[in-house]
């Protein structure tokens, strides 16, 4: 199974970055699948790193070497100028589809950004997920979207979203957002049927499989929207725009929490890969226990 590689480079601190990946890869293994981070490096698209490789793109960015956050638009351009970037989960989903793998892990992913009205700004998250028939795990979106327009962007496109045992769509670092999800699986098998029933039936977008962070890494709603609300007005004041977005945000967001929603992160993004790994090991054996 894939797990993508923006959180690495650009969504997390140093040395967290580089922990939590490391841990993610060996969650996975623990279920008897085998995980393979994707990035770019050198101008070729590797699917599966090195430890050398994975800490390069930990400590790349902070070092002041250029790493590219990596979406779907970029791609060509990093392998045509023979760069080194991390692949969004957008970018990772179209490379998992192109090689047969199954199966994604992120935090959360992109989707509908706050006055979208004015801006536009759509992760090309959503546009991925419509076009490549791989199952993500996700903890929903992140809390700094709008929830609301990203599941009615979700619905538009034709992408499956699956509640992991919840009836209410998760916000990341948070357990809830207060929005519904339809349709909820209890285990593996459940899911195992739609990804099965998806593949019969040749549909052409993803399966969202969204898992709420764990309890005791959850954060206050309250504290949360508090540091958002600062971070937010900071993106506006500062003319933070497009790409850098999502990264300032997480950044601001984690230091006004005194680094609760880095617990919050770091928790669900093992979380994910654990719950990403019994997928793809369940899928693979035709055993969906
Ligand atoms: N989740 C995290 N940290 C991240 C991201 C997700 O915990 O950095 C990244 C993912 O790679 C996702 C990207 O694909 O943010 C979305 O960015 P944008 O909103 O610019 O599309
Ligand atoms: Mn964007």
């Amino acid at each position: 199974m894939a797990l993508e590689s923006t959180l690495i480079a650009h969504g997390l601190p140093y040395p967290y970055n580089l922990e939590v990946a490391r841990e993610a890869e060996a969650a996975v293994r623990r279920q008897d699948a085998i995980p393979a981070t994707v990035a770019i490096l050198g101008g070729r698209v590797k699917v599966g790193l090195k430890e050398k490789e994975l800490e390069f793109l930990a400590t790349g960015p902070s070092a002041g070497k250029a790493v590219v956050k990596s979406s779907l638009r970029d791609l060509s351009i990093v392998v045509g100028r023979g760069l080194a970037g991390a692949t969004t989960a957008g970018a990772t989903v179209f490379i998992a589809a192109r090689l047969g793998i199954k199966v994604m892990a992120t935090g959360g992913i992109g989707g509908v950004h706050r006055g979208f009205g004015e801006t536009l700004d759509i992760s090309a998250d959503l546009e991925a997920l419509s076009r490549y028939p791989v199952t993500v795990v996700s903890s929903g979106v992140k809390s700094i979207l709008d929830v609301g327009a990203t599941l009615e962007q979700l619905e538009t496109r034709g992408v499956s979203v699956v509640g992991w045992r919840t009836s209410r769509f998760p916000g990341f670092f948070v357990r809830e957002t207060g929005f519904p999800v339809d349709w909820r699986a209890e285990n593996l098998t459940q899911v195992v049927n739609i990804i099965r029933a998806r593949e019969a039936l040749k549909l052409p977008g993803a399966t969202l499989v969204v898992n709420p962070v764990p309890e005791k890494h959850a954060m206050d709603s309250a504290q949360l929207d508090k540091a958002l609300a600062a971070a937010l007005a900071e993106a506006a004041t500062e003319g933070i725009r497009g790409k850098e977005l999502t990264p300032f945000l997480l950044d601001r967001v984690r230091d006004l929490t005194d680094n609760k929603s880095l617990d919050a992160n770091l928790a669900l993004i093992r979380n994910n890969a654990v719950l990403a790994g019994r997928l793809a090991a369940a899928l693979a054996s035709g055993d969906s226990g």
